[in-house]
């Protein structure tokens, strides 16, 4: 024991499946944070963080944090500032000050327009129960405010398992060690799951096969036994391609089937049609009919072949595509149709979010909203589709306009898809915007208001995780610096000041922890606060096998949908993505366009880090494209490029290798202010839904691109469509090779 030092154990709230125990070395007598460290007493963080987060204390002691609150000087209008910059469009006052105008400005717009012209708009800034939805949707349920649809992230791929599992839960990580054969499906593993990562090492030094299908070339991919660069929302049919081979040849297990399924022979006389054999899948995924072939015999006979079974690591990038619920329903099919769920290791894992049974609604209390001058729920937003909802008279769902916009948690400016009537709706002056945040972001720009947000060292919570089985309580390591504040002390402040009598709105972190556990859920029996804080973290209780193992689905007790059974109908039939290079807009646009996100960032977290930029310096306004694709365009790698669609146009530079197929191009999300001409990928993106969940479709992106001196023209016209960006930053942008 150093008595100059204490250790105090936390939980990294940051929106990654891993949500890794951290150990944090903080100095007795300054009370500062020294060291993060993985806790290897974790069973899935096992001693290591990645590569953004330990370099996470640069971020919470960053000397251009966000210590106080602020309001804008007068006169001074909405629009992007560059970096360092922002502060001097505000001025200093106090957290009274804040709290005051911001009740009196909601209650005003409250009375003048109906409680539902008030916006909430978060996500996933911390993952945490209390800092990603408690005291805030109290307060926003008693204010009558709309309801926001949370589906930025998961919503497609979320609907897409929970209709054919009843249940988001999968195979648990470190079983992935006994696989023998491993599918990372649209899964950047490397970058966004480094957890997962020493499991598949293990499985592959006891001879497993790792197949990547990314039209990305991934880190994960380069590592990978073998690539299959499949085109861009061709999932869903490559999932029918092997399903096809699987029953032709009689790979199926009919025990499981039988015990386990209902729908067979419907799904089984709708598969094997012509249009899913190898030949004709081949043809619109861009992968080789005999690698079709290989890839479903090996997927249906490794358990056979060498006593290991197959298994696949789903993640979100399948489901970010217009077909993406569908697409994951396919392949969510895969393993009931073999039986895979049946041996330690097989299976698949998209998500263990669902498994934590947590008391979501004694956090949130819905029933608010029947206090609440509307007196019944409120009309739903979908976040998805912010930039309708500030810039249509009825929120382009009915009902009042939106005066109101209340972020926290989220960097809407720079995450949201179709940036450009994002931005348009925030820099509308009648609108009252608040933001709460750890450092000025391109939304914070647009902000009446900005106040200071804590790191996940500075508050206590507690967390289930989305790649795991553990939940944790994070305790809470130092002192919040400047005048942050959490989620739950703003929201229950402004709860006082609004003058809500609820005597919820003064309960404590520990009062929410407790409700959070409050459960007869027998997954979390035994798990209490106490327990979790004396161990740091503590395994949900999912029944085991005689062996001890956990076998999700081994058996029919395991699902939850209507049937209790795996459901195999409806048949998830393939439809083109309107926007892909087999649907109707081709063209007009024809490279399919990668978004994507960067492996040393969250999102947009981080990418105002000079170590993090660092760490991505690489690919830092960077459009990679295929040969094929930049030779016709006379483009070569170091060129000025511009990628435009009818939404916006973009500035990069472009890099000719083989990152992606041909007929793909990518680039990676940043904020827009360290971009170019101040606009981000999203300034391509699109308002359009996913075919379940109601979804974004980030990866369902036509586009063109030119060299840039040869078209200053239509650039300008393109820029005017935003034209409150006229004056984004003056940056200049940085070059690949330097
Ligand atoms: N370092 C880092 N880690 C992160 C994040 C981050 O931004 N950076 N974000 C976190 C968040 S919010 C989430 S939701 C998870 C997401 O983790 P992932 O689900 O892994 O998310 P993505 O990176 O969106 O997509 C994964 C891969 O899908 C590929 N892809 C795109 N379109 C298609 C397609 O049509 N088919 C196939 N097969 N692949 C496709 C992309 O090229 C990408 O490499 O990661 C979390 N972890
Ligand atoms: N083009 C493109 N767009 C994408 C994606 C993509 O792959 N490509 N990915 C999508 C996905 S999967 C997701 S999940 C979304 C993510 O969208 P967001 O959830 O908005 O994620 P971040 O960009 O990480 O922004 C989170 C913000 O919350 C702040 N924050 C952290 N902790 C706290 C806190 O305790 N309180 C408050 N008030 N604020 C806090 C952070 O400083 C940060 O600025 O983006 C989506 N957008
Ligand atoms: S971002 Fe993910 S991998 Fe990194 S420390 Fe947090 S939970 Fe672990
Ligand atoms: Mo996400």
């Amino acid at each position: 024991m150093n008595p100059l030092s204490r250790t105090v154990h936390a939980v990294c709230s940051l929106d990654c499946p891993d949500s890794c125990g951290v150990l944090v070395t903080v100095d007795t007598a300054s009370g500062r944070a020294t060291k993060l460290q993985g806790d290897p007493a974790h069973p899935v963080t096992r001693g290591f963080l990645c590569g953004k987060v330990a370099k996470y204390l640069d971020r919470v002691y960053a000397p251009d944090r966000l210590l106080y609150p602020m309001r804008r000087r007068p006169g001074v209008g909405k629009a992007p500032r560059p970096q360092h910059r922002e502060a001097e469009a505000f001025e200093r006052i106090s957290w009274d000050e804040a709290l005051d105008e911001i009740a009196r400005r909601l209650s005003e717009i409250s009375r003048r327009h109906g409680p539902e012209s008030i916006l909430p708009y978060s996500y996933a800034g911390t993952i945490g129960q209390l800092g990603y939805g408690s005291m805030d949707r109290r307060f926003f349920h008693r204010l009558g405010a709309s309801q926001l649809d949370r589906t930025i992230c998961a919503a497609a791929g979320g609907a897409g398992l929970l209709s054919v599992y009843g249940v988001k839960l999968g195979t648990r990580p470190e079983d992935f060690a006994h696989a023998g054969l491993i599918l990372a499906w649209g899964a950047n593993i490397h970058g966004n799951n480094i957890h997962l990562w020493p499991f598949i090492e293990q499985a592959r030094r006891s001879g497993a096969r790792l197949v990547v299908i990314d039209p990305y070339r991934t880190r994960t991919a380069a590592l990978a036994d073998q690539h299959l660069a499949i085109r861009p929302g061709t999932d869903g049919l490559l999932a029918l391609g092997l399903m096809y081979v699987i029953l032709r040849d009689g790979l199926e297990d009919r025990a499981y089937i039988d015990a386990c399924t209902t729908g067979f022979d419907d799904l089984r006389h709708f598969v094997l049609q012509p249009k899913h054999a190898p030949i004709a899948v081949a043809e619109v995924t861009g992968i080789p009919a005999e690698q079709i072939v290989a890839l479903a015999r090996s997927y249906a006979n490794v358990h056979s072949q060498t006593g290991r079974p197959a298994v696949i690591r789903l993640n979100y990038g399948i489901q970010r595509s217009e077909n993406g619920g569908t697409a994951v329903r396919a392949v969510a099919m895969l393993p009931l149709l073999t039986g895979a769920w049946q041996s330690r290791g097989g299976g698949l894992l998209l998500s263990t979010s669902g498994s934590f049974p947590f008391n979501e609604d004694a956090l949130r209390m819905p029933e608010l909203m029947r206090a609440s001058p509307l007196g019944r729920p409120a009309r739903v937003v979908n976040m998805s589709q912010l930039g309708r909802a500030l810039t249509l008279p009825d929120a382009g769902v009915g009902g009042p306009p939106v005066q109101a916009l209340f972020v926290y948690n989220s960097n809407p400016a720079a995450v949201a898809p179709n940036g450009t009537d994002v931005l348009r709706g925030l820099a509308r002056p009648d609108l009252f915007t608040v933001v709460h945040e750890q450092f000025f972001t391109d939304t914070a720009d647009f902000a009446d208001i900005v106040l200071p947000a804590p790191t996940f060292l500075e508050t206590r919570d507690v967390q289930g995780a989305y790649g795991h089985l553990f939940a944790g309580v994070s305790q809470q390591a130092i002192a919040p610096l400047g005048e942050a504040r959490s989620n739950v002390h703003l929201f229950a402040a402004l709860a006082g000041r609004m003058g809500f009598p609820e005597p919820c709105f003064h309960d404590t972190d520990l009062d929410l922890i407790d409700q959070a556990l409050q459960t007869n859920d027998p997954r979390f029996s035994g798990i209490t606060r106490q327990r979790l804080e004396r161990e740091g973290q503590v395994e949900l209780q999912l029944g085991r096998s005689d062996r001890g193992d956990v076998l999700p689905f081994s058996s029919a007790d395991w699902f939850r949908t209507p049937s209790g059974r795996g459901e195999l109908l409806p048949a998830p039939e393939w439809v083109a993505p309107s926007e892909s290079r087999s649907g109707a807009a081709s063209a007009s646009y024809p490279l399919e366009f990668l978004p994507r996100k960067a492996d040393n960032y969250m999102n947009s977290t981080f990418a105002n880090q000079p170590t993090h930029q660092r760490m991505e310096a690489r690919t830092a306004g960077l459009l990679e494209m295929h040969a094929a694709d930049a030779g016709p365009r006379g483009i070569r790698t170091g060129d000025e490029v511009e990628v435009f669609n009818a939404r916006g146009s973009l500035r990069l530079y472009a890099r000719v290798d083989a990152a992606v197929p041909s007929g793909v191009v990518a680039a990676r999300l940043d904020w827009n202010k360290f971009s170019a001409n101040g606009r981000n990928v999203n300034a391509l993106t699109s308002e359009l839904l996913t075919d379940l969940g109601g979804g974004p479709t980030f990866y369902s992106t036509l586009v063109d691109v030119r060299r840039s001196a040869l078209a200053k023209a239509d650039a300008t016209s393109a820029a005017a469509a935003g034209s409150v960006l006229s004056h984004a930053t003056d940056r200049s942008p940085r070059h690949p090779a330097s």
